[in-house]
């Protein structure tokens, strides 16, 4: 592919709810822009996009996958996205770097959650978006339908410039309202028409919409058109390009992937009125800033995602944020400051590379084999730092272990590898459980993310219970002796140390005070006495798990001038700590975690119900955008280890939620 210039690229995100067709629109436009011969299927398992084996396996994307192609001499960077809430990672990488967001609604499900959070996210980072209606080939459709909802539930400047002709089995092309033409696909040919005769009424009827969409976006013409003033198709063009390129004028279009219908009409546009770099927003740095996107001076490049390729190795995908880029160039990782020479520079289209000799500034490419860059990092000349693309929170966690214990290491690496690739993953290794956890935003992203780390790193991975680090205190004050004696033959061992423990409040630690007076345990001897009782209170209560919230003090003793030692001490502080424990009525704490949980209106009253059944304290409710509500609420964490499956059976998939620790708390019905 020959190297285009920036005014000639688009950078395309295909969003929508999983099975609105995008994998299979993307394979339409691949197969209209000549790159394939035949197109693939999801069912047949052979389409570009879903090229990895599980997608293929589960019939659904899982990875974004980016198909660069040529289209009317410009330069299509596709994005296509997983639409399942399990891979909004990826989701939010792809939107993050591209210029234009192509919504793709499903007409036989219409407008959902997914395009209205995706919709969101993208007016607040004034991303440009265009609707493509598709699978208007299906029974029982309604293009009318879908632009209803469109229009009810989004801002004005949702602008419809196509109508479909005939729907379901019917449907056969598209009636152009711009052009005032029409569009026949019959047997793998595209022949223009007028259109149809008894479309008429309609026709007018919605291009008075589509006029309104679009005049928003020009105060003059607004202000003509209001008092009468028809604008020419000319003028409307225009301002569509500018209103699409400022976010403020949301095209509608329509077909079906898989016949296809309308898909090389969506290419046009995109070359047409989707903008270049040069008319989208510029990326912004860490600090917010935006970078100016200039087409010579020195690169500044964003990694935003990860793969490893079994012919190239690690593949990192990135995009320009300014200036050109030629292959075996020397470049500098902002975050480890060391240098990265990029030797070659790729295309990519689903599982294949093509190399390219150069990228001119705004573009998207790949390059194998860094050293250490990882996805997030800015390769440039060292004096920018570019923001990362923004991640979803983990919601989920599963407890990790290798099948074999000899494979300790090497799923250590695996996770960590897996990180790298997928920023929505995270791994921990809490100190009081000491289990490793892999978290995420769900069950089948935590699921495929084991499977991809068995075949890629060949190590078998088995999921563990999740162990809640309760904890165990005192409720009432005790005092024992511990005595430590070993004196038959040779040198013994000799420590007596009085202990006193008591209820501090929750969230102190240990506190220990030393009362020794006269002596009775020589100074040098004192912290040893501490130590034990660290020691003991580290192993367990009477429950098993680690005390905390005590004071002990150590009032009395007894030492002996050839047989103490510091063993003896620290022998004699834990004996007397675990008599004392017992007679303290012990008692188990829980981790109550502060949960923040988003979700629609019509759901808050089955969530706060739920919530309460898991204990909760809910501490209120604010009302957020589009119906949205939000629940702050303190919950067990017993309660919530798997409240993302959860809540997002209880709300549809659309209720989402953070959690953070916030405080132990007593468990009740506990014995003591
Ligand atoms: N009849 C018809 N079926 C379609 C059309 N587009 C896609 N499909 C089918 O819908 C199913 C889902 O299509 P995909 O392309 O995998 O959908 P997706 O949006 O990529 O889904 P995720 O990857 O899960 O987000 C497949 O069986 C496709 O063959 C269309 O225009 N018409
Ligand atoms: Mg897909």
């Amino acid at each position: 592919m020959k190297t285009y210039p920036t005014e000639r690229i688009r950078n395309v995100a295909l969003v929508g709810s999983s099975g609105a067709g995008k994998t299979m629109l993307a394979e339409a436009m691949l197969f209209r822009a000549g790159v394939l011969d035949r197109m693939g299927g999801i069912e047949a398992r052979n389409t570009v996009c879903d090229h990895e084996p599980e997608e293929r396996e589960a019939g659904s994307s899982q990875v974004m996958a980016l198909a660069s192609f040529e289209w009317n001499d410009h330069k299509i960077n596709l994005l296509d996205t997983p639409g399942s809430f399990d891979f909004a990672g990826e989701q939010w990488a792809a939107m993050a770097v591209a210029d234009v967001v192509v919504l793709v609604v499903d007409a036989t499900a219409g407008v959902d959650h997914t395009i209205a959070d995706a919709w969101r996210r993208a007016a607040r980072a004034r991303i440009p978006r265009l609707f493509f209606v598709n699978k208007l080939d299906r029974e029982y459709v309604s293009f009318d339908s879908v632009l209803e909802q469109l229009t009810e539930t989004f801002d004005s400047g949702v602008a419809p410039l196509e109508l479909p002709i005939s729907e379901g089995p019917d449907f056969c092309g598209v009636a152009d309202l711009l052009t005032d033409d029409a569009w026949l696909y019959e047997g793998g040919t595209i022949t223009e028409t007028p259109i149809p005769a008894e479309m008429a009424d309609r026709v007018n009827q919605v291009r008075e919409s589509l006029i309104e969409g679009i005049v928003v976006a020009d105060d003059d013409l607004l202000e003509r058109y209001l008092e009468g003033d028809m604008p020419s198709t000319e003028e409307l063009e225009r301002t569509l390009g500018a209103g699409v390129a400022d976010a403020s004028v949301f095209p509608v279009v329509c077909g079906s992937a898989t016949v296809p219908i309308g898909v090389d009409r969506l290419c046009n546009y995109i070359c047409g009125i989707g903008p270049s770099p040069l008319q989208a927003r510029p990326m912004r740095d860490t600090a917010g800033e935006p970078v100016v996107l200039a087409g010579d001076g020195a690169p500044a490049l964003l990694v935003f995602k990860t793969t490893v390729d079994p012919y190239l190795g690690t593949v990192s995908v990135f995009r320009l944020a300014t200036g050109a880029l030629g292959a075996d160039t020397v470049l500098v990782n902002s975050r480890t400051r060391d240098s990265e020479r990029v030797r070659t520079l790729f295309l990519l289209r689903g599982a294949s590379s093509e190399p390219a000799s150069d990228l001119a500034a705004g573009d998207i490419g790949a390059a194998a084999k860094l050293a250490d860059t990882a996805t997030g990092d800015t390769l440039g000349d060292g004096s920018i730092e570019l923001a990362p693309p923004p991640q979803p929170e983990p919601m989920l966690s599963f407890a990790v272990v290798p099948r074999s214990k000899a494979d300790e290491e090497k799923l250590s690496v695996a996770l960590r590898r897996m990180c790298g690739e997928d920023p929505s993953l995270r791994v921990t290794r809490p100190m009081e459980t000491r289990q490793t956890l892999l978290s995420g935003l769900g069950d089948m992203h935590l699921r495929t993310s084991l499977k991809r780390i068995e075949r890629k790193f060949n190590v078998g991975v088995d999921i563990e219970d999740l162990r809640i680090p309760f904890r165990e205190t005192i409720t009432a004050k005790a005092a024992a002796e511990g005595k430590h004696k070993k004196q038959t033959g040779g040198h013994g061992q000799f420590g007596i140390a009085h202990v006193r423990i008591e209820p501090l409040p929750r969230g102190s630690g240990f506190e220990f005070a030393d009362e020794i007076s006269g002596g009775v345990i020589p100074r040098q001897y004192i912290p040893a006495v501490e130590a034990g009782i660290r020691e003991a209170m580290e192993n367990g209560g009477k429950h098993g798990y680690p005390v905390v919230d005590l004071r002990a003090t150590v009032y009395d003793g007894k030492h002996h001038s050839v047989d103490s030692s510091e063993m003896s001490f620290k022998m004699a502080g834990r004996l007397a700590f675990n008599a004392a424990m017992s007679e303290a009525r012990p008692v188990v704490l829980e981790p109550v975690s502060r949960v923040d949980v988003r979700v629609p209106g019509e759901c808050l009253g089955d969530v706060i119900g739920d919530l309460s059944s898991r204990r909760a304290i809910v501490q209120g409710t604010d009302s957020g955008n589009y119906g949205e509500q939000h629940i702050r609420a303190l919950v067990p964490e017993s309660e919530i280890v798997r409240y993302a499956i959860d809540l997002r059976s209880i709300t549809g998939g659309r209720g989402s939620f953070t959690a953070d620790h916030d405080h132990y708390a007593v468990l009740p019905g506990a014995p003591s």
